[in-house]
């Protein structure tokens, strides 16, 4: 009998991530966790299924009609096993709602989050439209059109799956995604109707009942200012097309599963947002919101990464004992442990600030902070995503790079994180834009400190002395930028970067200091040492970059 290789195994993803359980320990009430474990218990067994069944159809894609057998224009959509199944489960468990009710006060955003890292992988991003409906309901609520919040906010938060809507976001023309000022989709009011005609290049979720839209106003300037943010239904009650033709389905590296298309507009209806112009500053609200998904959902690949890769360390031998057991693969996992920790930490921060803002119980360093960590844990995690994944499939050898062991999946579809809702260096870019309305490093280096305050360990105090100086030299190369644009925008990343890297080491110091004392778990310092050793080795000062 030849040697067979034993394939790796997923458990409860709720109750056997260590990580997850005791960060929720420490910042919710023992009565908030009771309530919501057993939504976290259901959707970590919903991930441990979906990851088995997941083996019998790794190539599954939505499918597009556009022409039915009678010579009609359907553009109809097939959706995959996966998505049929995920739909409801996301409507029932709250997905998007929880983040918006108020029973856990402000820890509205951790129990929804926590709900979105266990949901993600399983529901093969699903979760996008899922990040779209809430950015959508964000940025409605914002606008402050009570009508079109009255129409759409029941479906969008509906626990309902007959109820529940997902939105779409169109943002991304011909013309590009990054720099949208371009845009060339016109609005015009036809007899006090306004209709869209153009053509959106990056339609993600073309399933979805409703979506947001920017357009230009007709006879409004060029320009970013001059685009005005709609809402559409793109179909009718009957399920009829208005006024869109799907062309096509991005045939994309990963993120096989969601239907994305290019698509053209011919007069479809769609209604303001907000005022006729501005559109950028109106959808802003939303991408912050879609930014901090990709944050958790970056951040949940990372954890299925290595919870693969560790289960298959116990389980293949080779030089006569366990991958466990050889020294440099164990220093290799832990490595990826430590990394992934301090992602989870920095993330996670973001989510309990968004809740904090949201319940109206955000001061101004706290909002300020808000603004300048979502973009850090966007880039960062996006990038990480992409690294861990990668050094997962190593971990398995060549069935790492076997689409059939689903393994390779995990990284086609990490490299989305780093491109959509903001590349890189966009996201480097807006975290500048943040400096500039907050009190520029400041900001930051006060709230590193208020971290550190309860800090007993001195092991991890000596972490946290090492972000700090980090910190602190980060933002001296900012200061002596601030008088030079080109050279500043030039840093942007390896600032941007480093930044993320001290704070999340900070963060994580933190968290491991309070899981010692209060759950006797040395395994969190040990991995919160690790990465500042990482950290440091890395983001000693930016070099100059011109
Ligand atoms: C599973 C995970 C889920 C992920 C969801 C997947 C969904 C996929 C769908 C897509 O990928 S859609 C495409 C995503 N595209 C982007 O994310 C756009 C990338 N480009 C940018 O982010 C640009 O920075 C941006 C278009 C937002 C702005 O560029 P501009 O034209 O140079 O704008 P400008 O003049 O700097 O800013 C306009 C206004 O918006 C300003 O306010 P004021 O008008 O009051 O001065 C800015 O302050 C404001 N603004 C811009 N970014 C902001 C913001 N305000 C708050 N937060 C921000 N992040």
């Amino acid at each position: 009998m030849s040697f067979v290789q034993a394939a790796p195994l997923l458990g409860n993803q709720y109750r056997d991530d260590a990580v997850l359980r005791s960060y929720l320990r420490r910042v919710l009430g023992a009565q908030t966790l009771a309530a919501i474990e057993p939504d976290l218990d259901a959707l970590g067994q919903f991930a441990a299924d979906a990851w088995a069944a997941a083996r019998a159809h790794v190539d599954e894609e939505p499918a597009l009609t556009h022409w039915d057998a009678w010579g009609e224009r359907v553009d109809r959509i097939e959706l995959t096993r996966a998505w049929r199944a995920a739909a409801p489960l996301a409507a029932r468990h709250g997905l998007v709602a929880a983040g918006h009710e108020t029973t856990h006060g402000a820890a509205a955003r951790v129990h929804q989050f926590a709900l979105v890292y266990l949901y993600h992988c399983a529901s093969e991003f699903h979760s996008c439209p899922l990040a779209m409906s809430d950015g959508a309901a964000t940025a409605i609520k914002a606008s402050g059109n009570a009508g079109l919040a009255a129409h759409a906010l029941p479906h969008l938060l509906s626990r309902d799956p007959v109820q529940h809507w997902i939105s779409g976001q169109w943002m991304t023309e011909n013309t590009g995604g990054s720099d949208v000022s371009h845009s060339e989709t016109v609005a015009r009011l036809v007899d006090g109707q306004w209709r869209l005609y153009g053509r959106k290049w990056f339609t993600s979720a073309i399933n979805a009942q409703m979506t947001l839209a920017l357009a230009r106003p007709e006879g409004a300037p060029p320009g970013a200012d001059g685009l005005a943010l709609f809402y559409l239904e793109p179909r009718d009650v009957q399920g009829r097309w208005q006024g869109v033709t799907l062309d096509r389905l991005k045939h994309k590296l990963g993120t096989r599963e969601l239907p994305t298309a290019e698509i053209h507009l011919d007069g479809a209806p769609a209604r303001l947002v907000a005022a006729a112009d501005h559109g950028v500053r109106a959808i802003a609200p939303m991408l912050n919101v879609t930014r901090t998904w990709n944050a958790v959902c970056a951040t949940a690949t990372m954890r299925r990464a290595l919870a693969l890769a560790e289960d298959y360390a116990q389980r293949r031998r080779a030089f006569g004992k366990p991958l466990a057991e050889q020294p440099l693969h164990r220093a290799t996992l832990a490595n990826l442990r430590a990394q992934f920790e301090a992602a989870f930490h920095l993330t996670f921060h973001v989510v309990e600030l968004l809740g904090l803002a949201q319940a109206d119980k955000a001061n101004e360093a706290q909002l300020d902070l808000l603004r300048l960590l979502t973009p850090l844990a966007k880039l960062w995690t996006g990038k990480l995503a992409v690294a861990i994944a990668s050094e997962a499939c190593e971990c398995f050898g060549g069935a790492g790079y076997l689409e059939d062991t689903g393994i390779p999946q995990l990284l086609r579809d990490a490299q989305v994180f780093p491109i959509w809702e903001g590349t890189t260096n966009v996201l480097a870019l807006d975290f500048l834009r943040a400096l500039r309305g907050a009190d520029g490093a400041q900001t930051l280096l006060d709230a590193q400190a208020q971290w550190h305050a309860q800090i007993e360990s001195a092991e991890l105090a000596a972490c946290v002395r090492a972000a700090v100086a980090c910190t602190a030299q980060a933002g001296a190369r900012l200061q002596s930028l601030a008088h030079d644009r080109d050279a500043l925008e030039a840093s942007a990343r390896d600032l941007a970067f480093a930044f993320a890297q001290s704070l999340a080491s900070s963060l994580q110091a933190r968290h491991a200091d309070w899981a010692l004392r209060h759950d006797n778990d040395g395994a969190r310092a040990a991995a919160a040492q690790r990465f500042a050793r990482l950290a440091s080795a890395t983001s000693g000062p930016p070099a100059a970059d011109t």
